[in-house]
Formats: C-alpha cells, structure tokens, sequence
C-alpha cells in the first residue's frame, strides 16, 4: 500500500509512535510518505520505501501566524496526487484532522477519493482539543475521518464523552520493538551515573505540567532517605527548571541529573532500576511501556489510560494523583531487596510482550485494507 503518515516530528509520544510505525510499516513492504514540518526525531536510518515530504510555510510580513494548516492540506494533496497515495493516516487530531478533511474535499472535487484514518493520542482531547478555540473544529475533523482510532479504552471513553462523537472509536494499543529495549546495562555509563550501586530511579517526558514532575522530585526526596540511589531525568521542557530548584530547596540536587533530550532511550532505560510517571493524565503513556519492555518496573498515578498498561502489583504500582506519599513508600518497596525488584522486573517485562509491534501493527494494516480492496 502508499500510506501516508502525518505527524508531529517532536519527541513526543505520537510523534514517535507515528514514525515507528511507519518504519515497521516500510519494513513489511509498504511505500510510507511522512509530510510533516521537519524530519521526525526517529527517522534516522535510509529505507527505499521511506519517503518525506516537508511542509514548507512561506512567510509574508502580513501574518504574524504563519498558515500552517493551509500550507499541510496542500501538502497533503500535492503528495496525495503525485504519489497516488492509497490512504492517509493522521496521528494527532490538531491540526492534522481538520487539514486531511480539507485535502481530502480537494481532492473529491477532483474525483479522487482518499480514506483519512485519525489516531487521538491524548491531549488532542483532553487537555488542548477540549479547548472552546479548538474544539468545533476538532469535534467537526474526527467525525469527517473514515476511521478514528485511540490509543487507550480510556482515551476512547474521554472522547465519547467530551466530544459528540458520532463514528465507532477503534482502541489499537501503542506499540513498541520489544527486541529494541532489551538491552544489557552499558555499565560505564551506570559507573558515571550511580559509582556506588546506587540504585537509578528514572523519569523521562516533555516536562510539561501535566507530567507532575515536582512530584517526581518529591517521590524521590523520600525514597533517597531510605535507598542509596540517584534520579536520572530525561528530556527537556517548562517544568525543569522549577524541578531543579525543588531539589535545591529539597537538598536532593547533587542526586539528580539531567541529560536532556536522548534518541538512544534504550541504552537509558537499560541502566534504569525504577520509572516514575505521575502524571495528571495520560492517554496511554508509552514511555512506561518503553520501561516495562526494559524490565524496569514503574510508579505511576492511575489517570487516564496508565492503569491499562501499568498493572497495580504486577508491572510496579499505581496510586492516586498527587499522592506522593503512597508512590514514595510503593517504590521504596519494590526497591528495597533485589528478589522483590527482580520479581517486578520480570513482572513489567511479561506485560510489555502484548504491545510488541508484531501485534499491534497488523491490527492498522487490517484497517487500512478495508479501502485498499486489491492490497
Ligand atoms: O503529552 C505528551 O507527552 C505528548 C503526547 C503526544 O501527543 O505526543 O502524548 C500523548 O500521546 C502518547 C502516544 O500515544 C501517549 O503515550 C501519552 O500518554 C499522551 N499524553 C497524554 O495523554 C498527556
């Protein structure tokens, strides 16, 4: 099949979800075109069926707001036609929904007629696309696409609920390369990191609000009072530097260290003994999944979609949004003798094979060939 793929290109979840799709995707065979501003973070390697499309957005000194859903739609058609695309497959409602509609009534008007595939992955409900400056245009998008699909039963429910949604929301799960994250420890970098055993309590995100990264710093301010160990954190965004003053305050800095943004998550996660994910909301949260595959156990609040892929007692623990106190004492006690964190280890590895790619992506496939009748 001709897919295309449009998507965020950041280091966020459905930007990299999107990408490894479609490498798996170009793996199997098919011709993937990605049209999005900038090269996606993940896709690095060469592949002859890769192919990508930027969307350039001329400027003119009369906008102060560049258009760029304008200069997508026509992207999109222009690919759409020079490529003879079969289908295209937006990950992200805003503002991807709403440009494949446009592209896909230009295209009508020229008799050729594109199936748009929608994947909500989170905040393009809940937190951004609920937004009254977003919203009729969000709600209007999803319901023109041929197929949505969310990422979570809850991301489905959270849909159904803010929006009147009037087409049936398939759930296909994230994914991940199981194969990818089981690595061994590369044990200069724990040397570095954690030079006397202690052990590597981890979070990575965008830092941005509905992360709770205080919280991540206040979990660890208890459990560093009982267990030798370091925080290690990954990524970059608004709520670092409040987060690095928290440990200041807190007499924690010299524990925590900041690395920034990182491709090769893997060779991280692989010196990691523990994830902290206590956000406010997640639809999925598939940097936990990316842990758990990793064999590292996770805390999490039980929001959103988390309480789907973090399993209370089995994969780490869950606990209610804010309450730090119950992550803190969770995580000490999975930390504080190794046959427990081992036996969470194999726990959060056993869960993560049901999310391996091999599973999930046949399921998109299967969609894609209900408007590709001869693939
Ligand atoms: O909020 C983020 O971290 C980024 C955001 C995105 O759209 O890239 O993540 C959302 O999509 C991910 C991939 O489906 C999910 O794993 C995240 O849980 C979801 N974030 C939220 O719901 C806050």
């Amino acid at each position: 099949m001709r897919i295309g793929i449009v998507c965020y290109p950041t280091f966020g979840g459905s930007g990299v979800l999107a990408t490894e799709l479609g490498k798996a995707l170009a793996q199997k065979g098919h011709q993937v075109h990605f049209i999005t501003y900038q090269q996606p973070v993940r896709l690095s390697a060469f592949n002859p069926n890769i192919y990508y499309h930027e969307v350039q957005v001329p400027t003119y000194p009369l906008f102060d707001f560049p258009p760029y859903e304008t200069a997508l739609a026509s992207t999109m058609v222009n690919v759409i036609k020079n490529y003879n695309l079969d289908l295209l497959h937006v990950h992200y409602a805003i503002p991807h929904a709403s440009a494949a509609y446009m592209a896909k009534k230009i295209l009508h008007d020229e008799g050729y007629d594109i199936p748009v595939i929608t994947t909500l992955h989170g905040t393009d409900i809940t937190l951004v696309g609920k937004d009254k400056m977003y919203s009729p245009v969000v709600a209007f998008s999803i319901n023109k696409s041929d197929v949505i699909t969310a990422v979570s039963q809850n991301l489905r429910e959270e849909t159904h609920s803010t929006f009147d949604i009037k087409k049936e929301i398939e759930v296909v799960y994230n994914f991940i390369d199981v194969k990818r994250f089981n690595r061994k420890p590369f044990d200069a970098f724990k040397k570095v990191l954690a030079p006397n055993g202690e052990k590597v309590l981890l979070h990575a995100s965008n830092f941005r609000q509905v992360k709770r990264v205080p919280d991540v710093v206040e979990i660890f301010y208890e459990v560093q009072k009982e267990i030798p160990s370091k925080l290690l954190f990954v990524g970059d965004g608004p709520e670092r530097l409040p987060a690095e003053d928290l440990g200041r305050k807190l007499g924690i800095f010299e524990k925590m260290i900041f690395v920034g943004k990182q491709e090769q998550i893997e060779d991280v996660f692989a010196i990691a003994d523990l994830f902290l994910l206590p956000s406010e909301y997640e639809s999925f949260g598939l940097a936990a999944l990316e842990a758990m595959a990793s064999k590292v156990p996770v805390i999490s609040s039980n929001a959103g979609g988390l309480k789907e892929v973090n399993i209370d007692g089995v994969t780490g623990y869950t606990a209610n949004v804010g309450d730090v106190q119950t992550m803190s004492e969770r995580a000490i006690e999975i930390l504080r003798d190794d046959a427990t964190l081992q036996q969470f280890r194999q726990g959060a590895f056993d869960h993560a094979q049901q999310y391996n790619m091999d599973a999930i992506i046949p399921q998109y496939e299967a969609i894609y060939r209900r408007f590709c009748k001869d693939c």
